[in-house]
């Protein structure tokens, strides 16, 4: 079930952090975001041992091992699929996908459309540095034609993909975007999505001064505009608009979309109970059993 379903705990940021130290390279901008993710489960106040933070493979995929909670470090690009699962069995616990734009797009690609369009309970908090940093510098579905990388010294022949225009029109219930340099919106947006019952996607630039010279935390600056104070986020057609700002040189930075529609969980239920309950795969019976 969705954060509201989990024990409310009163917890301060740090408490979130593991013990485990954080490797990533001195500047990236992946700091940020696990700055946010503390933040806001501080702030949502959510109960770490109800907390499952599932990842692929990558840089970003490393998050869950950073963070004080149940976590599953999974096969690259699988993470969604094994969330979806969880959720499934679990609706007693809040459930974060963390991981990358090469894990999510790339590899981790055919599952996307499935999370968004059967609404699945879970935030997927994606760190978009526009290229695959772990690998040490692969051009990614969302890296610029002028990103210059190992794969591609001449730059890119590809125009990149706009996830939130992706996210948007299969289904997503929850979309949001800002940068790893914004930690107060990017934590805001989080516990947003972290509130919100049904498939949150927040996309958080990302920059990765290692492997990616031009996405730098300046060019995000420069990039990134607030969404407009009036925007209404039920209104599918004003959202498209904006996330269509992404591919002409300017990014939207807020809440996007939000809309309430019944989650894959609630209807499989709604399913079980018209058949009067089923021996092997009762929802409500599943969430009984593991509890003490
Ligand atoms: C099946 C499989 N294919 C390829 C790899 C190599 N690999 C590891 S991480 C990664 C990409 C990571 O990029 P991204 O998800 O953007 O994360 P970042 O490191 O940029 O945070 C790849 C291709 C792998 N581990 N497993
Ligand atoms: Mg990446």
């Amino acid at each position: 079930m969705s954060i509201m379903a989990v024990n409310k705990v009163d917890l301060k940021p740090k408490d979130y952090k593991s013990e485990v130290p954080v490797v990533w390279c001195p500047g990236c901008g992946h700091y940020g975001i696990l700055n946010a993710i503390y933040r806001a489960l501080s702030e949502a106040g959510v109960d770490p041992s109800q907390l499952i933070c599932i990842s692929g493979i990558g840089c970003s995929s490393r998050s869950p091992y950073f963070i004080n909670s149940y976590k599953m470090h999974t096969l690259h690009g699988r993470a969604g699929a094994v969330a979806t699962g969880a959720q499934l069995v679990r609706r007693d616990l809040a459930i974060m996908v963390l991981g990358g734009d090469g894990d999510g797009f790339s590899i981790g690609g055919g599952h996307m459309p499935h999370l968004a369009r059967k609404n699945v309970d879970i935030t997927y908090v994606l760190f978009d540095n526009g290229i695959y940093g772990l690998t040490k510098g692969q051009y990614s579905p969302t890296s610029r034609p002028e990103m210059k990388a190992y794969t591609t010294p001449y730059g890119g022949p590809e125009e990149p993909m706009n996830p939130l225009l992706y996210m948007l029109t299969y289904g997503a219930t929850y979309v949001a975007q800002a940068f790893a340099g914004k930690p107060g919106i990017c934590a805001e947006l989080i516990r947003g999505g972290l509130e919100h019952r049904g498939f949150s996607y927040i996309n958080i630039y990302s920059q990765c001064p290692s492997f990616n010279k031009v996405d730098t935390i300046d060019h995000y600056r420069d990039l990134m505009e607030s969404v407009p104070r009036d925007h209404d986020v039920t209104d599918l057609g004003a959202a498209i608009t904006l996330a269509r700002q992404s591919s002409e040189g300017k990014a939207p930075m807020g809440l996007l979309y939000k809309v309430e529609r019944p989650t894959l969980d609630q209807r499989m239920q709604v399913m079980i109970d018209q058949v009067g309950g089923h021996p092997d795969y009762d929802l409500n019976q599943i969430v009984d059993l593991n509890r003490p």
